[in-house]
C-alpha cells in the first residue's frame, strides 16, 4: 500500500494546526508536512514555509515530500475580505487553483477544500438551511467559497479529481485564534471570561449562527476524508452543523460556571455579514452519507472551553 503524505496549507491557522496535530496522530508525524506562509518554527513532523500563491514552490513542496494528499486551509475570512475584496479574491481563488492544478498534474489521491456557511445568503432558507439552496452570498469571503465549491465539483467530475469539502460553521476551540471571522467573537468571549475582563461583542446579543466545538470539527474532517467515495453524493461541499447559539446565549452558558462575566453589545459591519448567514444548518446529506454526528453542545463546549483556556491562562 503507498504511503500516504499529506501536505496542510494553513497549518498555522485556527483549523490548520488543531488538524495537523490530528493528522499526524493518524497518519504518523513525519507524513505530514505542516506549511504556512509563515516561519512555524520547530515542530513534532516536517514544516515547510510556503506561499500556496507560488505553484512552482508548491510543485517543489509536493515533489520532495512525495505528498499524495492536500489539506488546503489557508484564505481570507469574511470580515477581512470585506476590507479588500479584490486582495481575498484573489488570494482565494488563486491558491485554490494552484492546489487542484498540482493535484490534477500529479493524481494525487485525496484534497481537503473547506467552504463555508458564507455561502448562503439572504434568499437562503434562514432556518435548517438546505444542502441545495439558492447560493448568493454577500460578502467575498462567500463568493469565493461558492466559486471554489463549484471548480471542486468541476475537478472531480471532468479530470477525477477526488476532492472533498464541508461548509464549516463558525469554529471554537481553545488551541488555536481565528482571524479575521465574522463568527470569531465566540473564540474571543471565552478569553476574556477566563481573564475576569468584561466582553464587548461586535454582533447583537441576538444573532443567532451555526457554529461547532473544535473536536467536532477535526472528527468531521477526518471522517470526511476517510468515507469511501463511492458513498459521498456531495462533491461541491456538505453542509455541516453542530449547534446554534446567540451572544446572550453563550454568555448565559458562561455564567453558569463564571457568575461575574459581564457582557455589552456593540455590533459593527459584521452584523450585516452575520444577518445575511443562516441561523442553523439542515447537515442531514453528511449525516446519511458518511454517519456524521456532532458531540458537543453549548453548555458541554463551554465547559471544555473554560477547563483548558484555564489551564493555559494559569500556565502563562
Ligand atoms: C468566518 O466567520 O468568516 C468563518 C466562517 C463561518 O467561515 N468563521
Amino acid at each position: 500500500m503507498k504511503q500516504d503524505r499529506i501536505l496542510v496549507i494553513g497549518a498555522g491557522g485556527q483549523i490548520g494546526a488543531v488538524l495537523t496535530d490530528a493528522l499526524r496522530e493518524v497518519y504518523q508525524p513525519d507524513n505530514v508536512i505542516a506549511s504556512d506562509l509563515r516561519d512555524l518554527g520547530p515542530q513534532n513532523g516536517p514544516v515547510e514555509t510556503l506561499n500556496a500563491l507560488d505553484p512552482f514552490a508548491l510543485e517543489e513542496v509536493v515533489k520532495k515530500w512525495k505528498v499524495n494528499q492536500i489539506y488546503h486551509l489557508a484564505a481570507i475570512l469574511s470580515a477581512t475580505g470585506e476590507k479588500d475584496p479584490m486582495k481575498a479574491w484573489d488570494i482565494n481563488m488563486r491558491s485554490l487553483f494552484n492546489v487542484l492544478e498540482i493535484s490534477r498534474q500529479r493524481n494525487l489521491a485525496k484534497v481537503y477544500f473547506p467552504s463555508s456557511i458564507a455561502v448562503f445568503g439572504r434568499e437562503a432558507a434562514h432556518l435548517n438551511t438546505p444542502q441545495y439552496e439558492v447560493l448568493i452570498p454577500e460578502t467575498v469571503y462567500g463568493i469565493s467559497k461558492v466559486a471554489g465549491e463549484n471548480w471542486a465539483n468541476y475537478y472531480y467530475r471532468r479530470y477525477g479529481v477526488d476532492v472533498r469539502s464541508l461548509r464549516y460553521p463558525g469554529i471554537i476551540g481553545y488551541q488555536s485564534m481565528p482571524g479575521g471571522g465574522t463568527t470569531d467573537y465566540a473564540v474571543d468571549i471565552y478569553h476574556y471570561a477566563v481573564q475576569s475582563k468584561p466582553y464587548e461583542c461586535f454582533l447583537s446579543q441576538d444573532t443567532s449562527l451555526p457554529m461547532l466545538y473544535m473536536p467536532d470539527a477535526i472528527r468531521a474532517t477526518l471522517e470526511l476524508m476517510e468515507a469511501p467515495a463511492s458513498r459521498l453524493s456531495v462533491r461541491t461541499s456538505y453542509n455541516l452543523a453542530g449547534m446554534s447559539f446567540t451572544p446572550a446565549e453563550v454568555a448565559a452558558s458562561i455564567k453558569k460556571r463564571m457568575p461575574n462575566f459581564k457582557i455589552t453589545y456593540k455590533p459593527d459591519f459584521r452584523q450585516a455579514i452575520a444577518d445575511s448567514w443562516p441561523a442553523s444548518i439542515d447537515d442531514s446529506a453528511a449525516r446519511h452519507d458518511w454517519g456524521w454526528k456532532p458531540e458537543f453542545d453549548l453548555d458541554a463546549m463551554t465547559k471544555d472551553m473554560l477547563h483548558h483556556l484555564e489551564l493555559q491562562y494559569q500556565a502563562a
